[in-house]
């Protein structure tokens, strides 16, 4: 079946790759109360859709629905993976977990933590200690363990930090309880350890921005409006969209969150693939501190949460602005019921300012593109962080993942007049903010043009016979197995990766290909010999190139969450070193902020961008672009019938 073909039948119908819907969900459930998980302790991790074969769906063939499902036994403290098939009602599998495996966190698990503590008695006293005694104001955020030792296996745990109120609204994060920690099994429910250490005053200061506590809002800004009176120009079918000479699908999963499917571009009435299915595939945020509350923060955030579970429901005006169209996400509770965000995912159309421009300055005219972009996004908070994801796809081919970074500092607190050396010192009163990273793994089953690409490293080189001292080149090396993929940026030598298809020349005979732009690739800061190290690996280097396999899908792994990082993830697989040369490849980027904490983060973050850009290099025979109207004089005072006269 060819692209096109395969299009126009799903356009409007059910497709194999839409998420489960609200229905099927609760049939997955029932099926498994039903069967293997009928025991009461049975709770509901994630029910998700089992994506198809790549083959099977390339073929046209019939496809059965299918889900996955993760389960935790709590009576029995072990974990469980299911697939259901959706059409004959039969669970075709059930594995039961290692004992030292624990799947991510359930979001009802938040409050159950929280619930556990705050009646705990041992705790109440310790808080009282401390001077502590309005139980209702303290905030027990449950945080993962990372590893926590042998004698760990069984027990799903949590970290809670404390935090406490000063008023009902007042900002938590504030007003930490230093050197206070509770773990508690989340299968029992019970503390099972009070970290109670040197108390340290808790901060009084506020932290407070809401309206109420820093005053009336400014009146200089005047409206901006952003108006298609025509309405936005992409055409949406169910969870196929079409916009400008792109075309892909939208999916949600609970562990990543926004899913891009089948991304292609329309050339020259060509329907070219550039990536089958990209998502974020994992992300951990290491804190650099070595105080002792401090030195085990490092949630991962995807692969220990479930970021797409965190996912907000977004609202217009505020979130997004424009002509909207939005998407649900629909995911599951700790009981199987199915859970709508209702408007999770927001796509709209965004002016980028201009695409190409050029005066004749002979002729004195000048002719001028404006540039647009579809932004297709979500926004998770991970209790005091939030981050909102965005893909933007350009009018000349060119893709960008972009991450915003906002909300509240995870905070500490020190003694009134020291300065910690790990952090910025917010205010004072005692308060700081520990330095640390936000590490973001990118998952790229790229297609340049088919199924089969390679990748290679660009760098600059200076030649060794440089009689004018002025000679620089761009010099191609390609990677040629998963261990030689293994790649850090370098960019004093101007280093990009280029994903090529071999067998599709461009104009002059050279594979087409896309280039990966490695912005913000940073690298883990914490000592190799650390445990945020080992079970992060992927945030060791920045390029990872795999041999597809469908059961590698997240870079730490399929489940992080109290992992050692000994078994699985992308430093596992590239063992294997397989050849990635003209194979069926995925592509995995890893980048980040490296978070000094500055005042200004303070008391709430205003965002910080970070991601990197895909861009079509040789994929195109030239600028696909050059069909762009003018701006209409009458819409924007540009351009005139014959060439734009303003420059
Ligand atoms: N960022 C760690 C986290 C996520 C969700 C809830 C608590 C803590
Ligand atoms: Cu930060």
């Amino acid at each position: 079946m060819t692209i096109d073909s395969e299009i126009e039948n799903v356009v409007g119908v059910s497709h194999p790759l839409d998420p489960l819907s609200r229905a099927e969900i609760s049939r997955v459930a029932a099926i498994l109360k039903e069967g293997p998980a009928a025991a009461e302790s049975f709770r509901f991790i994630s029910i998700e859709l089992r994506e198809p074969d790549k083959e099977l769906l390339r073929a046209g063939e019939k496809i059965v629905r299918q889900a996955d499902a993760v389960l935790v036994n709590r009576a029995e403290g072990r974990s469980y993976v299911a697939i259901v098939d959706l059409e004959s009602g039969i669970v075709t599998g059930w594995d039961q977990l290692a004992a030292n495996v624990q799947p991510p966190f359930m979001l009802d698990e938040f409050a159950e933590c929280e619930e556990s503590c705050r009646k705990n008695l041992e705790v109440i006293a310790a808080l009282a200690k401390r001077g502590i005694t309005d139980m209702e104001l303290v905030c027990f955020e449950p945080w993962s363990v990372g590893y926590f030792g042998e004698d760990s296996e069984g027990r799903r745990l949590m970290r809670a930090l404390v935090f406490v109120r000063e008023e009902p609204d007042d900002s938590p994060y504030a007003h930490p309880i230093e050197n206070f920690i509770v773990i508690v099994d989340l299968n029992t429910g019970e503390v099972i350890q009070l970290q109670d250490d040197q108390a340290i005053p808790v901060p009084s200061a506020s932290g407070n921005y809401l309206p109420k506590y820093v005053g009336p809002a400014r009146t200089d800004l005047k409206p901006i409006s952003i108006t298609q009176p025509e309405g936005p120009s992409f055409e949406v079918n169910g969870n196929h969209v079409k916009w400008a000479n792109w075309n892909f699908r939208v999916g949600f999963t609970p562990r990543e969150g926004l899913v891009l499917h089948q991304l292609r571009y329309r050339d020259k009435d060509v329907e070219r693939p550039v990536i089958n299915r990209a998502s974020l595939s994992e992300m951990v945020v290491p804190y650099g501190d070595t105080a002792p509350v401090q030195a085990k923060k490092n949630a991962f955030d995807s692969g220990e949460y479930n970021i797409g579970n965190m996912a907000n429901s977004l609202t217009l005006g505020c979130d997004c602005t424009g002509e909207i169209k939005y998407f649900d996400g629909i995911t599951t509770d700790s009981l199987g019921n199915p859970v709508t965000i209702e408007n999770a995912i927001c796509m709209h159309e965004e002016d980028d300012s201009i695409l190409w421009k050029h005066w004749d300055f002979r002729l004195d005219t000048a002719e001028t593109r404006r540039n647009r972009k579809l932004v297709i996004s979500f926004i998770a908070t991970v209790a005091n962080y939030e981050y909102a994801f965005y893909w933007h796809l350009f009018l000349d081919g060119s893709i960008e993942f972009l991450v915003k970074a906002t909300g509240i500092l995870s905070t500490a607190g020190q003694k009134p007049g020291e300065k910690s050396p790990y952090g910025q010192t917010l205010n004072n009163d005692g308060l700081y903010a520990p330095i640390h990273q936000h590490m973001f793994n990118v998952r790229m089953d790229f297609e340049v043009d088919g199924p089969r690409n390679a990748v290679y490293e660009v760098d600059m080189e200076i030649p060794e016979d440089n009689p004018t001292h002025t000679a620089f080149k761009a010099v191609d090396r390609l990677l040629e197995t998963e261990q030689k993929a293994i790649r850090k940026t370098d960019s004093s030598l101007h280093r990009f990766w280029k994903i090529v298809n071999h067998e599709k020349k461009n104009i002059v005979d050279e594979p087409v290909a896309y280039r990966l732009i490695p912005t913000d690739g940073i690298q883990l800061a914490a000592g190799d010999e650390s445990f945020v190290s080992k079970r992060a690996q992927f945030a060791r280097n920045n390029l990872w190139v795999t041999s597809y396999d469908r059961t590698e899908r997240f870079a730490a792994g399929e489940f992080p969450n109290q992992a050692t990082g000994s078994d699985d993830g992308l430093h596992i697989w590239t063992q294997k070193d397989r050849n990635i040369v003209d194979q069926d490849l995925v592509v995995w980027y890893t980048f980040g902020m490296h978070h000094v904490v500055r005042l200004e983060d303070w008391p709430i973050m205003p965002r910080q961008n970070i991601g990197f850009m895909l861009e079509p290099h040789g994929f195109f025979d030239q600028n696909p672009t050059l069909d762009l109207p003018r701006v209409s004089a009458a819409a924007n005072h540009c351009s005139s019938e014959e060439g734009q006269s303003t420059h």
